[in-house]
């Protein structure tokens, strides 16, 4: 009898499904290779589970969007109601894996296992680290050691929450870390250890009705600030007129006092303004931030402005007021 789960494998391009003319160089393309060729590089996989694959996407994942995102949120679900189907890995460009996996945990429900994976180099390089990446995103999303963690990405052998997953490194092997806190596990050789750390979000499926109509979210804009913010940056910013706004403020969330004048008249025009930061691992706290008289202005907590833009953007579409926002935000700083 067959006791081995059954797990699917979506793929959606990346640098893990990219192809170059020689192994050696740094030249490739993303998405080039077809989910079910990829795994079938990955020796071992056979030994722990069933394997069905299903290719939804073909690109860098710079050129996905929440709208995208929706597909691939829509299509687990759908597949979770497969009886015959107990967990779910997608492999996934590792540039944008942040806001895929904080954005699939805000708004899945389903209770299987979903873990997201990619690679730092491609399909056809020396040493390509995807097949090890599929290998132990499958052995997490079949051990009975994961249960209810929400949405996972693993990665170069560590296991972290997709609400904490960021990149830190543009083209180390190492690329993601777990922030704030740690990786919830990792893998050595075909076993998974589970480490205490794993403190699931409790807003796994907050967002589940977004899957229910074809609107597009809101868009946030994001503005990094750099030292020196100039005044017709400031005045460009009055002439647009979005319902959201992220900025990628300085440490703590400071922001220069012609730009937080700027924001403190705005509050009439009901925008949103997230305060973070252009650090990468962000605390922005309303003691920390740069004092602004305006309710609409919340800080970020421990959202980097990606992130931040993926929960105002969720929260904008339900029409929450700053209050209820800012209660969303609390959450992930208090985690
Ligand atoms: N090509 C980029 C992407 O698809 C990089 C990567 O996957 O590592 O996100």
């Amino acid at each position: 009898m067959n006791t081995k789960p059954t797990i699917c494998i979506i793929g959606t391009g990346g640098t893990i499904a990219g192809a170059g003319t020689s192994a050696t160089s740094a030249n490739y393309e993303s998405g080039q290779v077809d989910t079910s060729k990829l795994v079938n590089a990955v020796s071992g996989l056979e030994k722990i589970a069933n394997v069905r694959t299903e290719t939804l996407f073909s690109t860098g994942s710079e050129n996905l969007s929440p709208k995208s995102w929706r597909i691939l949120a829509r299509r687990i679900e759908e597949l979770s109601e497969n009886p015959n189907i107990n967990a779910f890995v997608v492999t996934h460009g590792t540039d944008t894996l942040e806001e895929a996996s904080f954005f699939l945990d805000l708004v899945c429900k389903s209770k299987k296992p979903i873990v997201l994976t990619g690679a730092m180099r491609s399909s056809t390089a020396l040493s390509a680290d995807g097949p090890a990446n599929i290998f132990h995103a499958a052995l997490t999303a079949t051990s009975p050691k994961i249960k209810n963690q929400g949405v996972l990405v693993v990665m170069n052998g560590l296991i972290i929450q997709g609400v904490q997953a960021i990149k830190t490194d543009s083209v180390a092997l190492q690329s993601f870390s777990a922030y704030p806190g740690g990786p919830i596990g990792k893998i050595v050789g075909e076993e998974v250890f589970v480490t205490e750390n794993s403190r699931p979000s409790p807003l796994i499926g907050r967002f589940f009705n977004h899957l229910q109509h074809d609107r597009e979210l809101p868009f946030v804009d994001i503005i990094i600030l750099r030292g020196g913010c100039a005044d017709h940056q400031v005045k460009a910013l009055g002439n647009a007129k979005p319902k959201g706004l992220v900025i990628a403020g300085f440490g703590a969330g400071t922001v220069p006092n012609n730009l937080a004048d700027f924001i403190s008249h705005k509050e009439s025009n009901g925008c949103i303004f997230i305060i973070s930061s252009r650090v990468s691992k962000v605390t922005v706290i309303p003691e920390t931030m740069t004092k602004i008289n305006n309710s609409n202005v919340l800080p970020a907590g421990v959202l980097n402005a990606q992130k931040s833009a993926i929960l105002l953007s969720l929260g904008l579409e339900e029409n929450l007021k700053a209050d209820d926002l800012s209660k969303l935000f609390k959450i992930f700083a208090m985690q």
